[in-house]
């Protein structure tokens, strides 16, 4: 069942994940990047875009009882700032809403159909967390959320995974039914596949790192990335944190993004109190927490 320690893990896990994973995105120079922005003042590590999309989409729906997209996208507007390591084509279209272009007509400035990047998916566990109950409105506000950055239908797609893989682990689904509920979703053979190579993979023996990143990617794009996260997740949920974490650092590629949703799912799982101590090197990790808990009392107790 779920609880408020399970919210708190789930958005700890995802925040903690991003800003432990940060370090050992990308090449040699976004690493060397990351070193000189990736800590406060006073020391504490910063979160990348994930965490900050995914504290706006939590305030946003703690302001409005809803996804309401105008008031989204003006606030994941608001909140941009070039170090936090956005994608070119998220970048772009905040730095047009900022100028006070509507979302509408700039999200497929740069890609026609608009885009299918992870960034959709990464604040997807939010929503599990706003809509735990009824999977219906779950998928239908996590398609609302994904079209203002992310109308591509495959990085929609990939946002649902994430979404119901997050509801389920709310639950403590076996990662049999977990997978079963995941294939029923897919609706492209690109995700498909992936989703039966996971299942397979986390059925037979040890599995390469190098194997499971030719099969199922570590890159910027959903589809290279949200069943990633879902076999580390499922892989590591009877498992340390930092065990999960290490084998994600060397798959290499997006690592902050693949940390932060199986993170989030790992959180889901197992609850905040292995996550409490590592939090307490992050920026902002008291505000994570105390949406988390918010976000469970105004789902659980009616309290607004
Ligand atoms: O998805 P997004 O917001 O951010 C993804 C990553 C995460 O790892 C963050 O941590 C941050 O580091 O960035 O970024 P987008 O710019 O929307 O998409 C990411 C990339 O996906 C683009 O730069 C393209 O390379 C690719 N892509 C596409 N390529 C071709 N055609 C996305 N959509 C398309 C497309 O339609
Ligand atoms: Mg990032
Ligand atoms: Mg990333």
């Amino acid at each position: 069942m779920t609880s408020i320690d399970k919210y708190k893990g789930c958005f700890l896990g995802l925040a903690v994940g991003d800003a432990f994973g940060a370090p050992y995105e990308g090449g040699l120079l976004e690493r060397l990047l990351w070193k000189a922005i990736g800590k406060t003042r006073d020391g504490k590590l910063r979160y990348t875009d994930d965490t900050q999309m995914a504290i706006d989409l939590a305030e946003s729906f703690l302001h409005n009882s809803a996804i309401e997209q105008d008031h989204l996208a003006y606030r994941f507007a608001q909140s941009y700032q070039w170090s936090r390591g956005y994608g070119p084509s998220t970048s772009r279209l905040l730095k047009l809403i900022k100028k006070g272009k509507n979302w509408r007509d700039a999200n497929k400035k740069k890609f026609k159909t608009g885009s299918f990047g992870n960034g959709a998916a990464m604040r997807a566990p939010i929503l599990a967390m706003c809509f735990p109950s009824n999977t219906l409105a779950l998928l239908n506000n996590v398609t609302k959320s994904a079209e203002i950055t992310h109308a591509h239908p495959l990085g929609i797609e990939g946002a649902k995974l994430i979404a119901l893989a997050t509801q389920a682990a709310f639950r403590d689904l076996e990662n049999e039914a977990i997978l079963m509920k995941l294939l029923h979703q897919c609706q492209s053979r690109i995700y498909k596949n992936k989703i039966t190579f996971c299942a397979e993979a986390l059925n037979r023996s040890e599995k390469k790192i190098k194997e499971i990143k030719r099969n199922l990617g570590n890159g910027i794009a959903a589809p290279q990335s949200c069943v990633t996260a879902i076999y580390f997740s499922l892989k590591f949920r009877d498992q340390k944190f930092e065990s999960m974490l290490s084998q994600i650092f060397t798959l290499g590629g997006d690592v902050d993004t693949i940390a932060s949703m199986a993170g989030a799912i790992w959180g889901a799982f197992n609850g905040a109190s292995t996550l409490e101590e590592k939090s307490k090197s992050l920026e902002q990790s008291q505000e994570i927490t105390w949406l988390a808990k918010t976000l469970f009392l105004k789902q659980h107790h009616s309290l607004f």
